[in-house]
């Protein structure tokens, strides 16, 4: 086992990272950028070092300062959180290439799965469903148009180094194809450098829901059900649960062998999350997600399972501390965003917490880097804690929600916790009765 970690983020994530090591008996190194020191992750840690200046390009996402950092410190593994370096293949890489581990998945697999139409490929040769479209990539506007015929509109075209949802158009009729087509991939060609883009049959209301899997170097692969993160805004998501409330047992068992077989035959090492889009009773594959994502914990929640323990066990080689036959999913977890931000308008409210004060109580668990008089920074994202809460079953999941929102305090700047209690009451939200763009039509309503 490492003797020490270097962890490459900040906020939320840089204390769950940090828990996780002071229970194994890990030393930490905390990495900051220079508006970031008084933040909790380097208060909390072992040693720290100072990467860079205020902006991420230059410290959180500065490779020669994070490895120089590792070096000076003795660090023998990086933890990436998410976002910054977490599914940047060439950090991967040079890491390995200093002799240091990256706790997370190879650089190959990272490439791989940032690459979409390699990814669906992949996953489509492995026996995973996916949406029907293009046999690859699609430059040809006359070829479009032929596999649209076939798979029938609307049609979506997607980049092929898409996610965040940039590069990406619906195309409703022929007549709208190739505009579709040249507005995605000049899209694609400004954010991502690359115009490649490949073609799906649109699916008009479907669910977001992804299985997590964990797999160890000895050939041992688990999956621990799905998550339902439907309720997005603009790709953000806003409040995740587990289980999904739209799916059986017999579908979640199917669902999970099919990611198993597939990712156990990738040779995957690490935690990931194979993404679907669920319809009419059906998934569809559309990413994989090679990082320990935001809303990890609402699976921690109900399979009792701490997934950055697993993740460090296995980067240093052990196997997973559990069998598939050990995974039982007990109740019902939901995990509400909240994010400095005006909870109508969604603009940033960056600024000093004057108050902050964390709900409690059975069932509840707020991961959080503020603290009282902490002055959040502009430059960084929002989220400023997630609340996850357990319960029994789904109705009383939903009730703790409310209650631990109710006695959330965030004073000084503003943040989305209203949006909470309101989205708490909502007899659709009650009945689990939403799909993906149910959440945006609701705050169009709200601002009528
Ligand atoms: C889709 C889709 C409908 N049909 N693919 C958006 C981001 C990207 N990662 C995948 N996305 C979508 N792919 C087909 N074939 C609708 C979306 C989509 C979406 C997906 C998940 C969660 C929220 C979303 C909001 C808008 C569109």
């Amino acid at each position: 086992m490492f003797n020490k970690i270097l962890i490459a983020n900040r906020g939320e994530i840089a204390l769950r990272i940090l828990r996780a090591c002071r229970e194994m008996d890990i030393k930490t190194v905390a990495v900051h950028s220079t508006a970031d020191v008084d933040a909790m992750h380097v208060r909390l840690a072992d040693e720290s070092v100072c990467v860079g200046p205020n902006a991420a390009a230059q410290s959180y996402l500065n490779i020669p300062a994070i490895i120089t950092a590792c070096e000076l410190t003795g660090a023998e593994a990086i933890h990436p959180g998410y976002g910054f370096l977490s599914e940047n293949a060439n950090f991967a890489q040079i890491v390995a290439e200093h002799g240091l581990t990256f706790i997370g998945p190879t650089a190959e697999h990272i490439r791989l799965m940032g690459d979409k139409i390699a990814a669906k490929d992949t996953m489509r040769r492995l026996g995973v469903p996916c949406v029907p479209g293009s046999d690859g990539a699609v430059t040809d506007p006359k070829k479009a148009l032929k596999v649209a015929d076939e798979i029938g509109f609307p049609v979506l075209v997607k980049a092929a180094s898409g996610g965040g949802g940039r590069g990406m158009k619906v195309a409703a009729t022929r007549d709208d194809l190739a505009e579709a087509m040249s507005t995605a991939r000049a899209e694609a060609k400004a954010a991502f450098g690359d115009d490649s883009v490949y073609l799906e049959k649109y699916l008009s209301l479907p669910r977001h829901i992804e299985v997590q899997v964990v797999a160890d170097s000895h050939g041992n692969v688990v999956h621990l059900g799905e998550r339902d993160c439907s309720l997005q805004r603009r790709h953000q998501k806003v409040l995740e649960e587990a289980p999904s409330p739209a799916l059986t047992q017999a579908q979640r068992d199917e669902i999970g062998e099919i990611v198993v077989a597939a990712v156990k035959e990738m040779g995957y090492l690490g935690v990931g999350t194979i993404e679907f889009l669920y319809e009419g009773g059906r998934f569809y594959f559309i990413e994989m997600n090679t990082r320990l994502q935001v809303e990890h914990p609402v699976t921690e929640a109900i399979y009792s399972v701490d997934l950055v323990r697993e993740q460090i066990r296995i980067a240093s080689g052990e196997k997973l501390s559990f069998k598939q036959k050990d995974l039982v999913a007990r109740g019902h977890a939901i995990e509400c965003r909240i994010n400095a931000e005006n909870p109508r308008t969604f603009a940033p409210s960056p600024g000093e917490v004057k108050s902050f004060h964390a709900p409690g109580g059975l069932g509840v668990r707020m991961d959080s880097a503020i603290y009282n008089g902490y002055r959040i920074p502009p430059y960084y994202d929002s989220l400023i804690g997630k609340l996850i809460v357990h319960g029994e079953n789904r109705q009383e999941c939903v009730m703790r929600m409310r209650r631990a929102i109710a006695e959330t305090v965030v004073d000084g700047v503003e943040s989305t916790t209203l949006l909470f209690h309101k989205i708490g009451v909502d007899p659709d939200f009650v009945n689990g009765d939403y799909h993906i763009h149910w959440l945006e039509r609701w705050l169009a309503q709200m601002d009528d």
